[in-house]
């Protein structure tokens, strides 16, 4: 069964300019937990005491998930994040050759040893702790390197190996460039030494390819997928949840783990503690997303929503909805003119021809029309014009 890790309160407070109080990071936790993420990364305790304490909080507040804290490859950092309570500890250390030599300058024969006492020191202090430790630019590191320190960390206690594609390198349509041939070749060599440990993956979207990769990663094998909501993260953020989870419905076997009523409200949340809009046309969360505006459209989901829509509004507590301006055609007034309470006018199509004129001529100048706010002044004006007008027609008759 898949797993979902998110790292919203981690990934998501490190894009610029979002910070996220303790009081948020709890109700965006609980959102978490409702929607039924298996693990929450909440955070790095040794980056700040505030950090440290709403980790703590989060571990104590009794939610489902595991609660998990972020981790340099240090003892004195490991520390600090077990003094949270955490269930979960991911600790992270790149082996890349042009890590090891530019960043870290040390040999690979170090950073191992390194990365051995780390997780070694957390295994010790916590049996049940559940230990992940992640190849930072794994997918930019000879498959060599990356073998031997995941083997090393699995002997000295992690039971996750992250695959860090850390800065959106791969694509799932260059065989030796693909998050996939490392989820395989990494489980298969680890299986040859009778290691399983569980295999995640944390894709980012520098090429907007996030999502694409980290499904190639479930393809391939991968047991847990990193996301934040609304994607976001360092420079062009991760994965999505949303966007994962209504992929991976229609994928897996897990459908009734999730709830995805709390996500539209959990998005608005986090929207507006990062001061980030979602954009209208946001998969599954935006405004538009389940909205209907071109003539031939509406005319059409009139008649069977399905015909423009391939997810169902339902299970997200949404519903279809339409829009009016300058591409609508008589269909969609009809259809607003019963959603105002105002359904007896559609016999007089005279009527709703100038209700679309009139609504043309307002979108030509920029304006949104709203249906429940501004279609009834709408409708007002064309019925007294057309009233004045058959009036005088009598009258010259
Ligand atoms: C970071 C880098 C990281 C780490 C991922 C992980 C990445 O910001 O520390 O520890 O699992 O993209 O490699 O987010
Ligand atoms: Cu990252």
């Amino acid at each position: 069964m898949i797993q979902i890790l998110d790292s919203t309160l981690r990934e998501g407070e490190q894009t610029p300019g979002v910070y996220f109080s303790p009081e948020t990071k709890l109700a965006i936790a609980q959102f978490l937990d409702q929607i039924g993420v298996d693990i929450i990364e909440a955070g790095n305790p040794a980056i700040d005491k505030e950090i440290a304490a709403s980790v703590t909080q989060i571990s104590q507040a009794g939610l489902k998930a595991k609660i998990g804290a972020h981790s340099r490859c240090r003892i004195d950092d490991v520390r600090k994040a077990l003094d949270c309570g955490v269930t979960f500890l991911g600790v992270f250390f790149g082996v890349s050759q042009q890590r090891l030599q530019q960043d870290y300058n040390i040999s690979l024969e170090l950073a191992i040893k390194k990365i051995v006492e780390v997780i070694s020191y957390a295994r010790n202090q916590n049996n049940n702790l559940l230990i992940r430790y992640t190849l930072e630019d794994t997918v930019r590191s000879s498959i060599e390197n990356v073998v031997a320190a995941a083997i090393a960390a699995v002997e000295a206690g992690a039971n996750i190996i992250s695959i860090a594609d850390t800065t959106g390198y791969t694509t799932p349509f260059q065989p030796n460039r693909s998050i996939s041939y490392y989820v395989s070749t990494l489980k298969a060599e680890l299986a040859k030494r009778e290691l399983y440990p569980q295999i995640e993956v944390h894709c980012h979207n520098d090429r907007g390819l996030a999502l694409a990769n980290a499904l190639d990663a479930y393809r391939a094998g991968a047991d847990i997928i990193d996301v934040t909501v609304m994607g976001l993260g360092e420079r062009s953020g991760i994965v999505d949840l949303a966007e994962l989870l209504i992929n991976l419905i229609d994928i897996t076997e897990n459908q009734s783990c999730w709830d995805l009523s709390f996500l539209k409200d959990l998005y608005e949340l986090v929207s507006q503690h990062s001061y980030i809009a979602i954009p209208p046309h946001h998969p599954v969360i935006g405004k538009n997303a389940f909205t209907h505006y071109a003539g031939v459209h509406v005319k059409a989901i009139a008649k069977d929503e399905s015909l423009y829509q391939s997810v169902n509004p339902q299970i997200l507590g949404r519903e279809s909805s339409l829009a009016l301006g300058m591409q609508s055609g008589c269909a969609a007034v009809e259809m607003a003119l019963k959603q105002i309470g105002r359904g007896e006018l559609i016999e007089n199509k005279n009527l709703v021809f100038d209700i679309l004129k009139e609504i043309k001529s307002i979108a030509k100048r920029g304006i949104p029309i709203d249906i429940e706010k501004d279609l009834p002044a709408v409708v007002e004006r064309c019925t007294l014009s057309h009233l004045i007008r058959n009036w005088i027609c009598g009258c010259t008759q």
